[in-house]
């Protein structure tokens, strides 16, 4: 058999070298995969990817094409090892033209082998975490894609091929949303046939939108346990068993990855903090806030255990697959993009399961700043009507706070019937949106029951507070709106008062000051809410003092002429400047 098995390898390697024409090193090692090992002068180990049908070698390029310009210059050591890629000056304008298709650099993209090889992110502790992996339930790995780009499409591929073990991945199920470019086509299906893993190509005949394209590759397989990424990830080592052994725990857990970032000009995979959750503001956009203290005090034990996080990006997650069609998959009356990640967050954890966390799993994703698609009825009939859906069915009284500061999700929601979800709510008896914020997100900024809701404002100088409007809000000034201004009913000049004392608003935003005076006024900013003393108040109702819990001094407004006025911290002195009136604002 040795003798056998060693002709056997001398064959498929003396084969792969002719017939793929990679040139190797006698000391090199070719895995079936086409990447290539060795031991650098240093003795440290380099692990390369070599190409595996880029684009431009054997595929019909049709988005360059359009463009006109063949471009392609193999850069076989690009990216290698997640590192980014550089653009040559004379290629900067064809580059910038290429961006606009899909909103990603998709030149640096195609100069990747499919294949890159991408460093081990995980903490030295995951790597014994996962030794009894073979009896963790099988998965079949969901993409669905509208339009993607080959090069992306097929790494994301590549990576689930390579650094998954064999024995649990069912398959790979591409569903492609009605693209509309010929490479995605048939040149699409010859290549994944040549796969070592057994991929299926589900076609829906008309554009449906993610949603529906996920339920139907759902609805086909065979896997105990579904996988779904978005078409443009990179799967780094170990990060399926971190997932799956999870749901071996618990089939009602949901479970994602951390989302590390591929950046959309360099393709850098840039490892991102573990530190992170995620949430929502009060629009039900989607956002990552620092994790809560009960799960900061796990990751402290043990920075490899999964953790709950409140709601889920959308785009990378596993759960099982009976469970998923028990508590209602997803509501097929949502389209195109948008709003499914909260509707299945909330519909989780208010139904008696929930979402964690696996910190040993890291999965890329390329994050864009614009979507390249279009939304066809436009974006009021897609992303705000799925919004209006999340919000009536599943929101209780919470619903008319956001209709009442989104326009858009209000026009939409009249035309929304909800019956068959508020059923299934009814079915599964699934509990209130006010137990999941006091339960599963505790440190929500939303009115609960107990809290002051409405404007903060000045006596003396009539001003009342207002969140600054830039971006990157950390340790920014408090703003200070004239009070005729004042009245326009924006989210923005809406604060929450806690029992505690702390005074937030939208985005996770705390009214915030320092403990101890250091030199000049004390001034009062807006901080992440930390929920540490230091963003503690107190209001006097009688005296209409607002205090800080630990200085104790008074808030007061500080104007040196007409443009700049400040709130600042002043020892109390009883003036019209330091009174303020808490004026609620109804929302119900
Ligand atoms: O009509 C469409 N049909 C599709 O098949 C529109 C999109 N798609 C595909 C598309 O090709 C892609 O593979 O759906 C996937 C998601 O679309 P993206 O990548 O354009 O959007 P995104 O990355 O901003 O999407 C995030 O929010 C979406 C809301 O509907 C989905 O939940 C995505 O899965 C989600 N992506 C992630 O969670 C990855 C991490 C991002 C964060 C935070
Ligand atoms: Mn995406």
């Amino acid at each position: 058999p040795l003798l056998f098995f060693t002709s056997l390898m001398v064959f498929v390697i003396i084969w792969t070298v002719i017939f793929k024409n990679i040139k190797i090193h006698p000391k090199h090692v070719l895995r079936e995969n086409n990447q290539e090992e060795y031991e650098d002068k240093n003795g440290v180990k380099v692990v390369i990817g070599h190409y595996v049908g880029n684009l431009g070698k054997n595929i019909p390029n049709a988005t360059y094409e359009m463009l006109n310009v063949n471009h392609f210059n193999p850069q076989p050591h690009a990216g290698q090892n997640g590192t980014p890629v550089v653009i040559e000056p004379k290629d900067l304008l064809i580059m910038q033209q290429l961006f606009q298709i899909n909103r990603f650099n998709l030149m640096a993209s195609d100069k990747i082998p499919l294949n890159r090889s991408l460093p081990d992110y995980r903490r030295k502790r995951c790597q014994s975490n996962y030794l009894d992996y073979l009896t963790y339930p099988k998965t079949s790995v969901i993409i669905v894609f509208h339009n993607e780009a080959w090069s992306t499409l097929l790494r994301t591929v590549w990576s689930v091929i390579n650094r998954s073990p064999r024995e649990l991945l069912k398959e790979i199920i591409l569903v492609d949303d009605a693209s509309e470019r010929d490479f995605l086509k048939k040149a699409l299906s010859d290549y994944v046939a040549t796969l070592p893993v057994k991929v299926r190509i589900l076609r829906s005949p008309e554009r449906k939108g993610l949603i529906k394209a996920r339920l139907n590759g759902a609805r086909i397989a065979s896997g105990e346990v579904l996988t779904f990424l978005d078409a443009h990830c990179e799967c780094t080592k170990g990060w399926l068993v971190a997932l799956l052994s999870v749901i071996k725990k618990d089939r009602k857990t949901v479970v994602c990855p951390v989302i590390d970032n591929i950046h959309d000009n360099t393709f850098a995979y840039i490892k991102s903090f573990e530190l992170h959750w995620g949430a929502f503001n009060w629009n039900l956009q989607f956002r990552w806030y620092t994790i809560g203290g009960r799960q900061l005090a796990v990751r402290k034990l043990d920075p490899t255990k999964p953790f709950a996080t409140p709601t889920m990006a959308g785009g990378l997650f596993a759960i099982d697959k009976n469970y998923f069609f028990e508590i209602g998959s997803y509501d097929e009356n949502m389209s195109i993009w948008g709003g499914e990640n909260l509707e299945l967050s909330f519909r989780i954890w208010q139904c008696g399961g929930q979402i964690e966390i696996a910190p040993c799993s890291h999965v890329g994703h390329v994050f864009r700043k614009s979507s390249p698609y279009s939304f066809p009825g436009g974006l009021d009939k897609t992303l705000y009507a799925n919004l209006a859906r999340v919000a009536l069915v599943w929101m209780d009284e919470f619903a008319s706070l956001f209709f009442k500061f989104n326009e858009e999700a209000r026009l939409m929601k009249d035309y929304q019937n909800v019956t068959s979800r508020i059923n299934l709510r009814k079915s599964l008896k699934c509990k209130s949106f006010q137990w999941y914020l006091n339960n599963v997100w505790p440190q929500h900024f939303f009115p609960t029951e107990g809290r002051f809701f409405g404007r903060i404002r000045n006596l003396g100088e009539d001003r009342c507070l207002l969140k600054p409007e830039r971006k990157g809000l950390a340790n920014q000034p408090m703003g200070l709106a004239r009070i005729d201004t004042c009245l326009e009913n924006i989210p923005d000049e809406m604060f929450v008062m806690t029992k505690e004392g702390f005074v937030m608003t939208d985005d996770s935003i705390c009214l915030d000051a320092p403990e101890r005076e250091g030199l000049g006024p004390m001034k009062v900013k807006i901080m992440a809410c930390t929920l540490y003393s230091r963003q503690k108040w107190v209001y006097d109702s009688k005296t209409q003092e607002f205090r800080h819990l630990t200085n104790k001094k008074c808030m007061d407004i500080y104007i040196s002429d007409h443009t700049n006025n400040e709130l600042v911290l002043r020892d109390c002195n009883g003036k019209n400047t330091q009174k303020w009136a808490l004026d609620p604002v109804a929302w119900r």
